[in-house]
């Protein structure tokens, strides 16, 4: 079988300014990643992941946490020097770890020396780097466009008597990807970090970094359920998000990073299978390696059933063309903890076992969330130490940004963490020691899929006949087969597995170690990973 990283691998996504503080200013650098690599992989006793993803490392006024980048060749003094990273690089690679940065493409800083160029004058060389339009002849902006984070997505300038697009904060311009210059100024910036051995890229916003170039206005959202929700669900994204001809700019990504071998991109998307399948590059798949699959993480409280589950795997299963390679997501910087979507009775801790299980065992890429591993919760922040803008248009993100628990004591750093600790009850150290903690299952399930074709590569088929409730499926590679079974009730149920599928192990489970065998007896909330014969 031949291994591409990632394919093959797991990606874990680390927050950098919450995974380990070096020099005690109580925010996570760069020198402190490469302090917990050991943890990461490199030896047996690691987590097993093949991959790192940093959110944001550029220097940045942190407006929105490092996603307004004020230069894309360089590091956050707060995280480090190029130095720094060049060696958090190697002794990445010196543990076969991969290192993803986070690229992001749509907009820069309103610090980005190249807006402070563009807006410098109406006349101005960078002016069209940006997106700057007259106003409406009453006064108002261009269009009815709103900001993902609330507000008009217009800001007026008063020295040069126009607005410009800032689709998320006033202080994250949208960059003009429509002019040549601009693009190819992108494209350098990803030879520059491949370069410098950087493996692959998240890409945020993907899906938005073109929009249609009349900017008619988008349509009102009619679904009033949203009304509660986010403000910018209030329209549907109709002229500036998935414009048709992203795609050509997709693939021109793809070709520069097709420059460099074994690297790979991710891209940020969103809505139905189609639509995130369109950015693989359709049946010819030249676009993105891999478009972000979040029907998982739009799942949350009731919602979170064996029905669901299986009909949104297939979903996207089904839509994906050949060649094309799937991958799964239960969580990430932006939405709640997983074991805490999950909670409305109280049993999300069950829960976030059934979603590891699910999540290292489908096929396909799978994506883990710092923190995620040791059950981390989010976190209640106390107003006065709420850091994250997002929040005064809807939800602020912080609960699940809180820093990585690695003792007892917290581990973090040696001063007083940026946002506090989460419940410390759940660390490292202790759940090392415990073989029924949810890191020990975690590991588990790491150390199994590395070491099984069938998990890795194998085919998926789900099950047809199960009780209600219960969600299972088959990966086949040659005669390696293993079979998944997620009880999704919090009831307990029983059933004969058909004769065709011989139990041979229990290669892990939520709960215990039970005894291979033909008829599964499994509690509520129970799941487990079975070797076929
Ligand atoms: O997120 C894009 C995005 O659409 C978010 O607004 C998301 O819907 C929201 O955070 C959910 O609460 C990306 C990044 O993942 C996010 O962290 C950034 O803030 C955003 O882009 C702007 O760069
Ligand atoms: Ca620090």
């Amino acid at each position: 079988m031949s291994y591409l990283w990632w394919k093959h691998g797991v990606i874990y996504q680390i927050y950098p300014r919450s995974f380990q503080d070096s020099n005690g200013d109580g925010i996570g650098d760069l020198a402190g990643i490469i302090e917990r690599l050991d943890y990461l992989n490199g030896s047996e006793h690691s987590l097993g992941v093949d991959a790192i993803w940093l959110s944001p490392t550029y220097p940045s006024p942190m407006a929105d946490f490092g996603y307004d980048v004020a230069d894309y060749e360089d590091v956050h003094p707060g995280f480090g020097t190029l130095a720094t990273m060049d060696r958090l690089i190697e002794e990445a690679h010196k543990r076969g770890i991969r290192v993803i940065l986070d690229f992001v493409p749509n907009h820069t800083s309103s610090e980005h020396p190249w807006f402070i160029e563009s807006r410098s004058s109406a006349e101005s060389a960078k002016r069209d780097w940006y997106i700057w339009r007259d106003p409406k002849p009453e006064g108002s902006p261009p269009n009815n466009w709103i900001a993902q984070f609330g507000g008009p997505a217009w800001e007026w300038d008063q020295r040069t008597q126009q607005y410009y697009l800032h689709s998320f904060l006033i202080e994250q311009p949208d960059v003009n990807w429509r002019n040549p210059d601009v693009e190819q100024a992108m494209h350098d910036v990803l030879r520059f970090w491949m370069r410098r051995g950087i493996d692959g890229f998240r890409i945020d916003v993907m899906d938005r970094i073109v929009k249609d170039p009349e900017l008619r206005d988008n349509p009102p959202q009619p679904r009033r359920e949203f009304g509660k929700l986010a403000q910018t669900l209030l329209q549907v994204h109709q002229y500036d998000q998935d414009w048709p001809d992203i795609m050509d700019y997709v693939r021109r990504i793809r070709a520069v990073v097709d420059e460099f071998p074994d690297r790979m991109t991710v891209g940020e998307v969103f809505g139905t299978p189609a639509n995130i399948v369109r950015y693989y590059g359709g049946q010819t798949v030249d676009g993105l390696h891999l478009a972000f699959n979040f029907p998982l993480v739009r799942v949350w409280g009731e919602r979170w059933t064996a029905e669901l589950v299986r009909r949104r795997v297939r979903e996207f299963e089904a839509a994906l063309p050949p060649g094309a390679w799937p991958n799964w997501v239960v969580g990430n910087h932006d939405v709640d903890r997983v074991a805490t979507r999950m909670n409305h009775d109280g049993l999300a801790a069950d829960r976030a076992r059934l979603a590891a299980l699910l999540l290292l065992t489908l096929r396909g890429t799978p994506f883990l969330y710092y923190g995620d591993e040791l059950g981390m919760e989010n976190t209640d922040i106390p107003e006065e130490k709420l850091q994250d803008p997002a929040r005064k248009y809807g939800r602020g993100r912080d609960p699940e940004r809180t820093p990585m628990q690695w003792t007892p004591s917290g581990g973090f750093s040696r001063a007083e963490p940026w946002l506090p600790y989460g419940d410390l009850t759940r660390n490292v150290e202790d759940e090392r020691a415990d073989s029924d903690s949810m890191l020990a299952f975690q590991r588990k399930l790491l150390w199994t899929r590395r070491r099984s074709d069938a998990l890795l590569v194998g085919a998926y088929a789900d099950l047809p006949d199960v009780p209600d409730g219960v969600y299972a499926f088959t990966r086949t590679r040659g005669l390696d087969r293993t079979l998944t079974v997620l009880n999704f009730d919090t009831r307990p149920v029983a059933f004969d597995l058909p004769s065709a599928l011989t139990v041979a192990a229990t290669l892990a489970a939520t709960h215990g170690n039970p005894p291979p065998s033909q008829r599964l007896e499994l509690r509520g909330l129970e799941g487990r990973l079975l070797q076929l014969a």
